[in-house]
């Protein structure tokens, strides 16, 4: 993948009613893959990229697990959201009161299950897959600061070691680009 370059575009404010026409869902991020594919979904590109990379497992039932954790993501998402949305302070403060309260220690319960059940220290098998890297990017706003839990597992988030090896990808695929807010 490195050796790909590929070329990461953010975008600014008043570009996006005009791009927004030319992505698959309206919505970013989008990759682009040889200036004609374009692929939306941001877990279809996690998937795409980790697959080139070698960091999607080949066994089809490790690939299924790697896909679990990438729901069990999705899950979070979607309880996050309405508080994420809220404008009014006290309000927000109740709903992540709430959350935290039951459905995010049961969600923070799952992951934790999960990395007992590998016992590696990576989410599914006993290498680094795509499954660490959308769970370390998903957890970073608990580290950040911008939602806090008191649930998270202390030390859950480190940062995925080894580093993702690109150099072994080959592909004929030459030129990406990712857009993404
Ligand atoms: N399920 C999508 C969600 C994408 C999404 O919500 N994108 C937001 C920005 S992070 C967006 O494009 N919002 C602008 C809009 O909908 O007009 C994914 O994972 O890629």
């Amino acid at each position: 993948m490195a050796s790909r370059s590929p070329t990461d575009y953010r975008i600014q404010r008043e570009q996006w009613p005009e791009l927004k026409k030319s992505c698959p869902f309206g919505q970013v991020p989008i990759l682009e893959v040889d200036g004609k594919t374009v692929l939306a979904q941001s877990y279809a590109l996690l998937r795409y990229a980790g697959s080139l990379a070698g960091l999607l497992p080949t066994d089809p039932l490790e690939a299924a697990r790697v896909d679990e954790v990438l729901y069990l993501l999705t899950e979070l998402d979607t309880l996050l959201a309405p508080s994420g949305k809220e404008a009014d302070a006290e309000k927000k403060k109740a709903l992540r009161q709430a959350l935290a309260a039951g459905p995010l220690t049961t969600w923070f319960a799952s992951l934790t299950k999960l990395l007992e059940t590998s016992g590696s220290g990576f989410i599914v098998g006993k290498q680094l897959s795509i499954a660490d890297l959308a769970t370390y990017c998903r957890l970073q706003s608990f580290v950040g600061g911008k939602v806090r839990c008191r649930s998270a597992p202390a030390g859950s988030l480190q940062r995925p070691d080894p580093a993702p090896s690109c150099s072994t990808t080959t592909s004929r695929r030459t030129s990406w680009t990712a857009t993404r807010c």
